[in-house]
């Protein structure tokens, strides 16, 4: 993944699992932080089977970082997949390309390939690691200890779901999809929604026009909404025994609109452009009379260099340029396609928009990014991480004015994505913290950092040092104490 050499030492496997204790605080911990904030990582315990894997194959890692009365403590464990089980037993890789069956070890062929290692999200009390290609995996949200796949109690009746389910912070509802629903390559859809219980209380299958990588979901206190993207697959990719996805340029944007409690001949969808088709994270989404309004970065490239273009050759990862767009669906108007903004242009490279969870469905005035501004300290020797996906900056993006504050936390650090967490449950929007972890290439060592959200240019208030490097982190999660509470 990285090119300079101290990169490569800090990409290897953990190989550890951890706990500390009242963790190093350089600086004040902020006594408004009283919860658990859980990081899915990606760790290849084991070199691949095939050089061209992917870094998304890697195995599941989840961290969790304890926030009470100004201490931290920190746990780490990888997920006990079986996945993990199997070539814990090998002591080597058996699991092939990225979703491809074929290309696995026989004996593995039939196990699942599940790597739990996207998002981690707390839902009704039960902590979950997700996988997209997969069932979530159920951990013990306090010993982070794998409790294995979880289907709901026998409610799900699809082989995948979303790791990027949305929790309706005015409901505490949860929503989620599948997509290929019934297996490889299928076109099958479908939109669950659970109580705030965890119980299944309405799900709603249909077809995708183009079976498609889709990464994320949004929700308004109405709909549920569903973009499809360029990244395609096919049975013939798959027994040729080629890594999933490929990118096709040629192909455009499709989103369905379903209404929440609805059924499937309520399903609208609405066709869009081939410069639309990169649609990996959204930030928000509201309903506005018989308008449904969309915010996400997206760009007409590959935003997955391991993936190739469906031709065979290779993905320029510089073509990659998200803007962050603004679309609006008219359910009232004839037309089957969408109006379209740019709000903001800087982006480079990431996808990684966060906001206040606490408006989700709502308007938002604050959104936080995770990006790489090649105008902020960069030290030499670690420029080069920049063009890998390494992340050297927050922005914090005020759709009112259109203004930008930065943080950076050091000349050779990388940063993980951002997390947002309020002062208390009934400060105003972006009243609060960003958390994150951050990875010092130059000192092998990781940190969390917490710094001021309405003041991101005046640096961290405190940095939570560990005494080694953790792995990459994918997504993180927050759950204050009060809703999930814990002993210290
Ligand atoms: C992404 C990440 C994945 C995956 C599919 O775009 C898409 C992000 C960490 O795994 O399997
Ligand atoms: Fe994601």
């Amino acid at each position: 993944m990285a090119t300079s050499p101290r990169g490569s030492d800090f990409f290897a496997p953990m190989r550890f699992e951890a706990e500390v204790l009242d963790c190093e605080v350089e600086g004040r911990l902020p006594s408004a932080l009283q919860g658990s904030f859980y990081r899915s990582c990606a760790d290849r315990r084991f070199p691949a089977l095939y050089p061209q894997d992917t870094p998304y194959n890697a195995d599941g890692a989840v961290d969790l970082f304890r926030f009470y009365d100004g201490h931290v403590d920190f746990r780490s464990r990888y997920v006990r997949t079986q996945r993990f089980l199997a070539e814990r037993k090998a002591h080597r890789a058996l699991f092939g390309l990225y979703r491809n069956r074929s290309t696995s070890d026989p004996s593995v062929r039939d196990l699942s390939h599940n790597t739990a290692n996207t998002t981690p999200i707390v839902h009704a009390g039960l902590l979950f690691s997700m996988k997209e290609e997969s069932l979530p995996t159920r951990l013990d949200p306090h010993t982070l200890e794998t409790l294995g796949e979880w289907d709901f109690d026998g409610a799900l009746r699809s082989r995948s779901f979303t790791a990027h389910p949305k929790l309706d912070p005015f409901t505490g509802e949860m929503l989620a999809f599948a997509y290929e629903a019934t297996g490889d390559c299928s076109d099958d859809l479908a939109v669950f929604e659970f109580d705030p219980q965890g119980q299944l209380s309405n799900e709603i299958w249909f077809k995708t026009p183009v079976v498609s990588m889709m990464h994320d979901m949004a929700i308004t206190d109405r709909h549920v909404i569903l973009p499809t993207t360029a990244m395609v697959t096919s049975r013939e990719r798959l027994a040729r025994g080629e890594l999933h996805w490929a990118h096709d340029p040629g192909v455009a944007a499709h989103v369905a609109i379903v209404p929440r409690g609805g059924r499937a001949s309520d399903v609208r969808w609405f066709h869009g452009r081939p410069d639309q088709a990169m649609l990996i994270h959204t930030l928000n989404a509201w309903s506005e009379g018989d308008k449904v309004i969309l915010e996400a970065p997206v760009a007409g490239e590959n935003f997955h260099p391991y993936f190739p273009r469906t031709d065979g050759s290779r993905s320029d990862p510089a073509l990659y340029v998200p803007t962050l767009r603004r679309w609006t669906f008219d359910l009232a108007a004839d037309g089957d396609t969408w109006n379209e903004e740019i709000l903001f242009g800087g982006m480079k490279v990431t996808t990684f928009t966060r906001m206040d969870d606490r408006f989700l469905t709502r308007p938002q005035r604050y959104s936080f990014m995770l990006t790489s501004d090649p105008g902020l300290p960069i030290n030499r020797d670690f420029a080069d991480m920049l063009a890998v996906r390494v992340s050297n900056a927050w922005y914090r993006f005020d759709h009112h004015t259109g203004s930008i504050d930065k943080f950076s936390a050091g000349d050779a650090h990388g940063l993980s994505e951002p997390q947002f967490v309020p002062r208390s449950p009934d400060a105003a929007e972006g009243d609060g913290y960003l958390i994150g972890v951050v990875n010092d290439f130059r000192g092998l060592r990781s940190e969390l950092v917490v710094v001021s959200a309405m003041d991101l240019a005046g640096g961290a208030l405190a940095r939570v040092k560990l005494p080694f490097r953790l792995h990459m982190q994918v997504h993180g999660w927050w759950v204050p104490r009060d809703v999930l509470p814990f002993e210290a």
